[in-house]
């Protein structure tokens, strides 16, 4: 950076879009997420390559840097696996005290709260819904509608990803579709 000049930003973030010659994608399909869904012959019924969800991130600094910031945006299609709506895989953070924001951009969804007592609970996602998630508990996103659901995040770069306790245990609660609507059972 040269001192005195104004340049332009390396990013762009337009409605659901991140833009920037260093913005990672990664997709995740059905075979990435085996065993999460509860429903084995439904899940047998779809093609392992179905994409599920693309996630765009900038990560700024080399992963578990102190004080930095990432930035993501995720897109998951619509769909069900049986009663179950597409979802992330989910995680705690491997740095379990750190904390992470989530806001809603496009589609509908829940997002899929879970403490360290396993108490599961939900809040809607839509257009301009905010939602901190503190240190401990673990974070999942579900598309309820029948468009693509896109959210943004931003968590610190020293948060890392547990995916294994979720692997292994899953959360206390599914959000399933019953007599029409998304509800946690
Ligand atoms: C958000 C952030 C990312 C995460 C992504 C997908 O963009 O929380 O850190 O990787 O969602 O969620 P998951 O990793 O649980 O599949
Ligand atoms: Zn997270």
């Amino acid at each position: 950076m040269k001192t005195l000049e104004i340049v332009n930003p390396p990013l762009l973030f337009v409605r659901e879009l991140l833009i920037g010659d260093e913005v990672e994608k990664s997709n995740r399909t059905l075979a990435d997420l085996k065993d999460i869904f509860q429903d084995k012959q439904s899940y047998e019924t779809i093609a392992p390559e179905t994409l599920l969800y693309e996630v765009y991130c900038y990560l700024p600094e080399k992963e578990g840097t102190m004080g930095a910031l990432n930035f993501g945006i995720t897109h998951i299609y619509p769909g069900k696996i049986g009663l179950e709506y597409f979802m992330t895989k989910g995680h705690f953070h491997a740095q379990d005290d750190r904390a992470e924001y989530y806001w809603g951009i496009e589609g509908e969804g829940v997002l899929i709260l879970m403490d360290r007592q396993r108490n599961t609970w939900g809040e809607k996602m839509f257009l301009g819904s905010l939602h901190y998630i503190p240190g401990g508990v673990a974070h999942r996103v579900a598309n309820t509608g029948n468009t693509v659901l896109s959210f943004g995040a931003c968590w610190p770069s020293d948060a890392g990803h547990n995916y294994e306790e979720i692997a292994q245990n899953g959360f206390s609660a599914r959000l399933m579709e019953v007599e029409g609507i998304p509800q946690l059972v």
